[in-house]
């Protein structure tokens, strides 16, 4: 029996038959094997995931700091997306920040029994008040869905009255399977109301937007310093430290930069289809994931000057890490780790690992589709069920004035053969033999996998990381990083690499031998006798 089977064996048959789908074990890599997701949880089996209010609100439109997002529903979802994600944003001179903050309608009973809109009305009103904003986000929670109140009404009503921009989210928790319908939803509100609003054009030669970067701990300033010293313009970051000012303007990029494909990939596309901005998956966790994204990228605008600037850019960077990083893989090298986070960076980790050394033996995503597995090709061959029709497809059409790629088709038929234009890879095909894929994860899967396949440290998410770590396996956050950060680029992977060996090294938690296990915590008598 090999580890998948041993943790499956566990199951009711019922159980059994719903989750072994969702469980593979590598076999003849590079594999091609086929997993399920994007599937609904079996009911109380203490998943990971989160809900499709959080993926709308907490992770794609939150991070635009000059929005001011309201959280149409009990104050517990609002607080629950405030400052968790840690997506930073600095304000800008004379503009607008909202991220410290957490706005809501802290709806009430009464509130659910009579309708919401007149409290979201007067919670806009008070908005504009006190903080007069150019955009306002209003995003529906569970509640709201079932009591039928009209966010759109209201975010039509708003920009009459006040004559901004106002946008509202039918993204209620309960839509769909997981994060993942709240962050199409996102997706389509951005490309419906912001992208293409805007004429500023770029000034330098060669300009990108960069989508799915959502400057956690910092993430994206460290990409941002060494684009720009390459010589990049960064028209828009979608979203975190992102802004609307910005954002209108995305459309006249040259480029679309795809870090995050699971959260932006329909943005991406439907800018494909309206301007004909091309857009390249990049992965700027890990020093020579970044290095070949850099390199990519050069051949993309094939300009000799910027070009050699890149390899100026990438030797010096590497200069300046190189004492570090060769100490780091030394205290690293032959590690074990699994890795199991929200959607794409079970994947994009695996390569910062691989810099250090170290492999990663099992990992899983929470709400992944089989194209984050499998690689993009399976897109056509992937069945929709009632969940994933329930989140709106938009019709796009190339626009008439503003459609305008840089190629022709031969010539991307030409580059897609050396770059990933609109590609990713899945990441089943990087995992050896014997590692172990493992969809919409659990605790107690968590646990088994843990104990069969003993990993040197476990990287994960608040909800798991108590208990890994007090079993005795080193564990650190990969969605907000505990604090620390940021992981991205170069300077991030010496950080990274710090953070992981720290882990190891000091694992307090295997010296503490709990107290049942070396005396009875029972007390009383058997069968009576005193
Ligand atoms: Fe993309 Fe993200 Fe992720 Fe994600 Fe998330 Fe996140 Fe994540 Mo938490 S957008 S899919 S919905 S990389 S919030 S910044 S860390 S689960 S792996
Ligand atoms: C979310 C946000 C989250 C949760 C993190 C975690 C994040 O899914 O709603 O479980 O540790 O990155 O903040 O993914």
């Amino acid at each position: 029996m090999n580890e998948r089977t041993r943790m499956l064996d566990k199951y009711s048959s019922r159980v059994y038959k719903n989750r072994k789908d969702h469980v593979i074990q590598i076999e003849n890599a590079p594999s091609g094997q086929e997993i399920t997701a994007n599937t609904r949880t079996v009911p109380g089996i203490i998943t990971n995931r989160g809900c499709c209010y959080a993926g709308c609100k907490g992770v794609v439109v939150g991070p635009m700091k000059d929005c001011l997002v309201i959280t149409h529903g009990p104050i517990g979802c609002g607080f629950y997306t405030w400052g968790t994600r840690r997506n930073k944003a600095a304000s800008e001179k004379g503009g607008q920040n909202y991220i410290p903050y957490c706005f809501s309608t802290d709806m009430q009973e009464p509130d659910i029994v009579f309708g919401g809109e007149k409290k979201l009305e007067k919670a806009i009103s008070e908005a504009m008040e006190i903080f007069k904003p150019e955009c306002i986000m209003i995003c529906s929670t569970c509640p709201i869905g079932l009591i039928g109140d009209d966010v759109h009404a209201v975010a039509r009503r708003t920009e009459e009255k006040y004559g901004i921009k106002c946008i509202g989210f039918s993204c209620e928790g309960y839509k769909g399977v997981s994060q993942s319908a709240g962050h199409h939803i996102a997706n389509n509100g951005l490309m419906k109301y912001i992208i293409g609003t805007g004429d500023k054009r770029p000034k330098a030669k060669h300009s990108i937007n960069i989508l799915g970067e959502y400057n956690i701990g910092g993430d994206g300033w460290e990409e941002e310093r060494v684009l720009k010293r390459i010589g990049y313009e960064i028209v828009t970051i979608f979203t975190g430290d992102g802004s609307y000012e910005t954002m209108k303007n995305a459309h006249l990029a040259d480029l679309n930069l795809v870090m995050c494909h699971r959260s932006i990939n329909y943005v991406a596309e439907m800018m494909k289809t309206k301007y004909g901005t091309d857009w390249l998956k990049v992965n700027f966790v890990g020093i020579g994931a970044t290095i070949q994204s850099l390199r990519d990228m050069a051949k993309y605008f094939n300009d000799p000057e910027l070009t050699e600037r890149t390899e100026e850019v990438i030797q010096d960077e590497l200069a300046a890490i190189f004492d570090e990083v060769e100490y780091y893989k030394s205290k690293l090298k032959g590690k074990k780790a699994g890795v199991f986070a929200g959607g794409s960076r079970s994947h994009h980790y695996q390569a910062l690992l691989r810099d250090f050394g170290v492999e990663t033996i099992i990992a899983g995503y929470e709400f992944a589709h089989r194209d984050d597995y499998e690689g993009r090709e399976v897109i056509p061959t992937i069945k929709e069920d009632a969940d994933s029709k329930n989140i709106e497809n938009l019709t796009i059409e190339p626009d008439p004035e503003k459609y305008s790629p840089k190629f022709t088709e031969s010539e991307i038929e030409a580059l897609r053969r050396d770059i990933p234009l609109d590609n990713y890879a899945g990441m089943i095909r990087e995992m050896k033999d014997g590692y172990v894929v493992i969809d919409d994860f659990n605790h107690a899967e968590t646990e088994m996998l843990i104990k069969l396949m003993k990993p040197d440290i476990f990287l994960s998410g608040i909800k798991d990381k108590y208990i890994i770590q007090k079993g005795g396996t080193p564990s650190r956050q990969m969605h907000s990083y505990d604090y620390s950060g940021p992981y991205a680029g170069f300077k991030g992977a010496v950080n990274f690499a710090r953070d992981v060996a720290m882990a190891i090294y000091t694992n307090a938690w295997a010296f503490v031998v709990p107290p049942w296990k070396t005396q009875s915590t029972l007390v009383g008598t058997v069968g009576g006798d005193s």
